[in-house]
């Protein structure tokens, strides 16, 4: 009886645990608007996949920039991808036509309202860099979690920037531009260790407003950003699109390749909650320990006055 109390009293009391906790997706109670582990996806044309939602690939021109399904149109010597045989591959090929290579998700004015989390996995080579001989420093874009159709403002970018080739560190800025098109900085993280030869998990959270939006961004589950209070909506515009995905490369910068892998993209309309098990905090189970303890002593002393 004290075991199920216990229980029972950790379901009632449960609550959300720190972000900084476990990856939030596969939850209970928590149902995708979308998903998709590219396994029946296939090409529609050069700047398009049929993933059943719209999408587009940007380029600044074609013939500098490419999208394929890996595992179907190609096979890259060591890329495995993050679930099955298929997974996006996005690349550059002449920077000189196109440094920009950027995998949309569009029309989320339908797709999801004006709220947005998004889980997508990502895979950067393991020799990938940043540094150009001459300058000491480059910058790069590797997602935006929102933006909005013309004139495209306001928008976030997570840029990148590595001071240092001989050091596997980043440093991680969370830029946001407002409807005037000025760039403010939410944070930055200095000597991030941004996975490299291996899938890591990119998630973030949008809600859409003119003034109050919110904005979270994790990698593998570590909460690096949680603004609130900032303007993440155009009142004019109606569309607005998501890019999991992006390669943005300053254009001297000519090492190559420049390539990355998506695999096993989410989108749902709300912050997903964390499950059950992991929503067991401490001091949850403690209440319920001394309830179930204090339960159990009330049965016993019962038990003793009906038998005395
Ligand atoms: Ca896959």
């Amino acid at each position: 009886m004290s075991l199920l109390l216990l229980l029972s009293w950790g379901q009632i009391s449960r609550v959300i645990p720190s972000e900084n906790g476990s990856i939030p997706t596969c939850n209970a109670g928590s149902t995708p608007v979308y998903r998709t582990d590219f396994e029946n996806v296939t090409r529609e044309d050069a700047h398009r996949l049929n993933m059943t939602i719209d999408n587009s690939f940007e380029f600044e021109g074609d013939g500098g920039a490419a999208v394929w399904m890996e595992g179907l149109d190609r096979k890259t010597p060591g890329i495995t991808c993050h679930s099955g045989g298929r997974c996006v591959g996005m690349e550059l090929t002449d920077i000189t036509k196109s440094r920009r290579n950027e995998f949309n998700i569009r029309d989320l004015e339908n797709l999801v309202g004006n709220e947005l989390f998004v889980s997508a996995w990502l895979y950067l080579p393991a020799d990938w860099r940043l540094h150009i001989p001459g300058i000491d420093w480059n910058w790069y874009q590797i997602a935006n979690p929102y933006f909005t159709g013309p004139p495209y403002l306001p928008y976030f970018s997570l840029d990148i920037v590595q001071h240092d080739i001989t050091k596997g560190v980043f440093t991680l800025n969370f830029d946001s531009r407002d409807i005037k098109n000025n760039l403010v900085t939410l944070r930055s993280t200095p000597n991030f260790p941004l996975p490299r030869g291996q899938w890591f998990n990119l998630q973030y959270y949008v809600l859409r407003d003119a003034t109050n939006g919110k904005l979270k961004v994790w990698i593998n589950g570590v909460l690096l950003l949680d603004a609130s209070g900032i303007s993440t909506m155009n009142p004019s515009v109606t569309e607005w699109y998501t890019t999991p995905a992006k390669i943005y490369y300053e254009e001297s910068d000519t090492f190559s390749p420049y390539r990355i892998w998506v695999d096993d993209l989410e989108t749902y309309n709300t912050q997903p909650v964390p499950s059950a098990i992991l929503g067991f905090t401490l001091e949850s189970i403690l209440v319920g320990v001394i309830v179930g303890l204090t339960t159990l002593a009330i049965v016993r002393r019962r038990r003793k006055l009906a038998s005395s």
